[in-house]
């Protein structure tokens, strides 16, 4: 359906749609009705279906998805009735906008459910405030615009005043430069100790550390659809998830394309269900060994020499010379050295004309070195990590890792130096790649990510056609790609998110680790002036969505202010909150969107379909309200002219849509007139020069070797700390096994978790149409799993968690789920569970984070979560 000017004049008996509208008629009038504000006295809205008007117009608005992640383009069809003098607009349908590429028209469930939550009548619909203690569910009482904002600007103000250090924690952040960019640094001009969290280290974050440690981009792992031929499909949740970075549309449908012209696709995951019937073959390796598996294939395809020399030995540090204690020589510019076999001596890397050596030892200054890419075959070898060693830790057949590695092999064209011209560019053709996404977050997931992308280095498939991709177009070179060569490790008087610290040199900022950190600050060596005292809390919902419940919310108990923008009263909201403010849903200016798809870009907005509901405003509106009352408004707006490259006067307030309009006049004339008219603009195909051989034309080479990991580990051992923190930084990636290994033989099961189609993170499943569809947690347990146990379909059952380091135990209720499709030594539970303050989510079930830790062991070296553990499961 094309653009938004269509007005439909319908008359007829339309009863139910003019109850919809006399439902919002009512709910905006009376903003101080019930519900949304007092978790324990829910009531049911009041009959409105009695005497109304029958006749109304249709209109259509672009906006894009607000409930999931990639934003995908939507028209609104809107319904507008005339009521006692008053327009009254009711969204009826969304519907995918077609020119929009990141869906092309398509929505998902949650897409379409997301109009039953924009009428939620439990939404907040004014500000709220706590009248009981923090840490019990909250009772609230409705307060204006007025006191709310006043009551925040207050203590921020005094937060100035004594240094009081300020957390913006934030989840998913649909407008970065107006949040992360220009909200955050505006309240450091303004003078504020304030630092944000994000959730990434429960996303992916394990990742991005691993890709921009080792080849300099930001993300995890893709395919290039349009020329893969064999894709490892790494713990991908196609049918029901995203993978790297986009939500759920985009992918599979260059993945049915893909397919049609013959890609091959091999599974490696527990649970069959994440690619169902699209996969040739399915690998269900034992949770947590990925890193084996990728070991094995490096194995077998440096042993074999079945690798892409001229990539590895021009565009990454394999030449390297790596000296016996690990470091790399260097001469006296401090240039790393390789062994030109052309004149026989070691010479910088970069002089012109040489021809590096690969493999070998030589002699350089008295001392022995040897190439990294030698180095590589003997951590491999000493280590014995054969793909049959592989096969036994990953508990797969025999002859499993060797065989893949010998198909991607097979595949790569390697053997031939296979090439491809496009756009008149001649480049490697590598059709083998990979896609990765949330299972970096499992205890050893930085170093598996890792080892995955060195397995698709030896075969050249980085940034090539066919190849490996990490970025959804191509990205710049990471900025913490040159930084992660610098070695400085803080060892005292740290600041409490520990990064770069003696714990964790690389770090991700865990929020549930930090957790830990803020209840003992002293074991960690923190200052205790660092420590945040008030929250700021946006789009997230840590209390049930962060691993280890339990530890986040003893520690988030502690804050002395917490203020939460939600439309919601998420567990979040209600344990912790003293401030609730209404922000609307979709009916709000959000963005910039990028509509940016696999091989297209265009740019877009969220724009708002109606005004926002009751008494909630944008979530840009909130922040400019509170810069404006606190004070910093002019810093506010300094740094939005910065991140939008606009220049709005800083002296007065202006409306998001002003805001908007600036920056769309930077894209198209009309300004945000052109994306009223149109959603999105025009997209625009990205050239072969911009999409690949990006990388093969940066001037750093490829972190093959990771020298800096272990003068990480230098550092750390010289500041002594524990051994359980410094393990995992290793020049290549070596395994070990999983913490959760040593919990006690009863605890027989692993547990790992998934998204499931029908629903959005823990935000939705209060939502009628889709907890129709999933209507409560349960615990998939393999029929022969459950025989033994004498679990059958449907039973209550609990599931026990064990922690191998401290010896804690935790159990929850649910329901047994008995299906083939997984491993029988493992059990899987759903992320979407877990909300106690709905009224339609009582009973759902609980959520499978009470049963993870996120203490020492449990989180990675980079400080990022896992979402794995040892389990029993009996009959309750
Ligand atoms: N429907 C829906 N879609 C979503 C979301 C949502 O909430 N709902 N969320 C979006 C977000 S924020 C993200 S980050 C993406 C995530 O997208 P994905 O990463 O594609 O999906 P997840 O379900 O998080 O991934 C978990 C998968 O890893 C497997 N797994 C677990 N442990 C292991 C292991 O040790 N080894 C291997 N090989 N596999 C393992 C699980 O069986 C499961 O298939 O999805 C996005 N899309
Ligand atoms: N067990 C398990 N846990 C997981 C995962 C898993 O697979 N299994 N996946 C992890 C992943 S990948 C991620 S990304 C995280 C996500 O974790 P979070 O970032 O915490 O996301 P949500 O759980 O969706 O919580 C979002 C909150 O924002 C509120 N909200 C919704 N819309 C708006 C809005 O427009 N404005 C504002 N201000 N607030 C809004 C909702 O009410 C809700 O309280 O969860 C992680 N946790
Ligand atoms: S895939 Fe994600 S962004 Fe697209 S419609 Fe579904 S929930 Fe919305
Ligand atoms: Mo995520």
């Amino acid at each position: 359906m094309k653009p938004v000017t269509r007005r439909d004049f319908i008359k007829g008996t339309a009863a139910g749609l003019g109850g919809f509208l006399a439902l919002e008629t009512l709910q905006s009038c009376a903003p101080s009705e019930p519900g949304g504000t007092d978790t324990t006295t829910f009531k049911a809205p009041p009959d409105i279906h009695a005497g109304l008007p029958v006749e109304f117009e249709e209109e259509s608005k672009y906006t894009n998805c607000w409930i999931g992640k990639q934003e995908c383009g939507m028209v609104a069809r809107i319904v507008k009735q005339n009521i006692n003098g008053a327009e009254i607009k009711r969204i009826i349908k969304f519907e995918g906008n077609p020119d929009n590429p990141r869906n092309n028209g398509a929505l998902c469930p949650k897409g379409m459910a997301q109009i039953q939550a924009i009428y939620d009548y439990n939404r907040v619909k004014t500000p709220l405030k706590r009248t009981n203690r923090k840490g019990d569910v909250g009772r609230f009482v409705q307060i204006g615009w007025d006191e709310a904002l006043n009551t925040i600007a207050g203590k921020l103000q005094s937060a100035k005043n004594d240094a009081t250090p300020v957390l913006w924690q934030k989840g998913r952040s649909k407008a970065e430069p107006l949040y992360d960019g220009a909200f955050l640094n505006a309240m450091k001009d303004y003078g504020l100790k304030a630092s944000k969290l994000g959730h990434g280290a429960f996303c992916s974050d394990a990742g991005y550390r691993a890709a921009e440690y080792t080849i300099g981009f930001h993300g995890v792992l893709h395919p290039d659809f349009r020329y893969t031929k064999y894709l490892l499909s790494w713990g991908w949740n196609l049918t029901r998830a995203g993978g790297n970075k986009f939500c759920w549309i985009t992918w599979p449908q260059e993945f049915v394309k893909a397919r049609d012209n013959g890609m091959k696709v091999v599974a490696l995951d527990p649970d069959r269900r994440s690619t169902g019937p699209h996969a040739d073959e399915w690998i269900p390796n034992k949770p947590g060994t990925d890193l084996a598996f990728f070991l094995g294939l490096q194995y077998y395809l440096a042993t074999n020499n079945f690798i892409d020399q001229t990539y590895l030995k021009s565009y990454t540090n394999a030449p390297f010379l790596v000296k016996s204690d690990g470091t790399v020589a260097k001469d006296a510019d401090g240039k790393e050295l390789v062994w030109d076999e052309t004149s026989g001596q070691a010479v910088a890397y970069d002089t012109a004309g040489i021809s590096p050596a690969l493999t070998g030892s030589y002699t350089v200054s008295n001392e022995t070195v040897k190439t990294a890419y030698e180095r590589l075959l003997d951590h491999l070898k000493n280590n014995a990590y054969t793909p049959d060693w592989a096969d036994q830790v990953c508990g797969l057949p025999p002859l499993t890792t060797a065989r893949i590695a010998r198909e991607l092999y097979e595949n790569s064209g390697v053997a031939t130096g296979a090439t491809i011209t496009l756009d008149g560019i001649t480049m490697p053709f590598r059709p083998v790649s990979i896609m990765a996404y949330h299972v970096a977050q499992q205890e050893l997931g930085f170093l598996s990510v890792r080892a995955a992308i060195m397995a698709y280095m030896l075969l050249g498939a980085i940034d090539v056609p066919g190849g490996l991709f990490i970025d959804i177009a191509p990205g710049k070179q990471h900025a913490k790609y040159t930084d992660l060569n610098k070695i400085s490790v803080k060892t005292k008087d740290l600041d409490y998110q520990l990064g770069g610290s003696k714990f964790f040199p690389i770090s991700s900022g865990n929020p549930a680790f930090i957790a830990r950190v803020l209840l003992e600050p002293t074991r960690y060596n923190v200052k205790e002036s660092t420590i945040p005292k008030i929250m700021i809390s946006h789009m997230h919902n840590g209390a049930v969505a962060f691993p280890d419940t339990v530890q986040t919310r003893r520690a988030w108990s502690k804050f002395e202010f917490v203020v939460d923008i939600n439309p919601w009263l998420s567990d979040t909201a209600s344990l912790f909150a003293d401030i609730i403010l209404p922000a609307a849903t979709i009916e709000k200016y959000e963005g910039p969107g990028s509509a940016k798809a696999l091989y297209k870009k265009a740019d877009s907005l969220r724009l708002p379909p109606i005004d926002p509901l009751w008494e909630s405003k944008g979530d840009i509106d909130i922040y400019l309200d509170i810069a404006e009352r606190t004070g910093f408004l002019s810093q506010y707006l300094t740094h939005v002219n910065k991140e939008l490259k606009i220049s709005l006067d800083t002296g007065s307030k202006p409306s998001t849509r002003t805001i908007f309009d600036a920056w769309a006049k930077t894209k198209k004339d009309e300004g945000i007139a052109y994306f009223e008219q149109h959603g999105v603009t025009g997209a625009k195909d990205i050239a072969a020069k911009d999409f690949y051989a990006y990388a093969w034309g940066y001037g750093g080479k490829h972190r093959l070797y990771g020298e800096s990991l272990l003068s990480y580990q230098t550092a750390q051992i010289a500041a002594g700390v524990s051994s359980i923190y410094y393990r995992d930084y290793t020049a290549f990636p070596t395994w070990r096994q999983p913490t959760m290994e040593s919990s006690p033989g009863g605890y027989d099961l692993y547990l790992i978790s998934f998204k499931s189609i029908e629903n959005k993170q823990s935000r939705s499943s209060f939502i009628p149409l889709l907890a129709e569809i999933a209507p409560k947690q349960g615990v998939l347990l393999n029929p022969k799993t459950a025989q033994a146990r004498g679990i059958g379909e449907g039973d209550t059952v609990y599931v026990e968690s064990h922690n191998a380091v401290t010896g804690e135990t935790r159990a929850v209720k649910t329901l047994a789920r008995l299906h083939q499709s997984i491993r029988p030594d493992t059990v899987a539970m759903s992320h979407h569970y877990g909300m106690t303050t709905h009224p339609n989510a009582k009973g759902q079930g609980p959520t499978p984070n009470e049963l993870f830790f996120s203490t020492e062991g449990y989180v990675q070296c980079t400080q990022d979560a896992s979402f794995q553990v040892k389990v029993r499961v009996y009959r309750a």
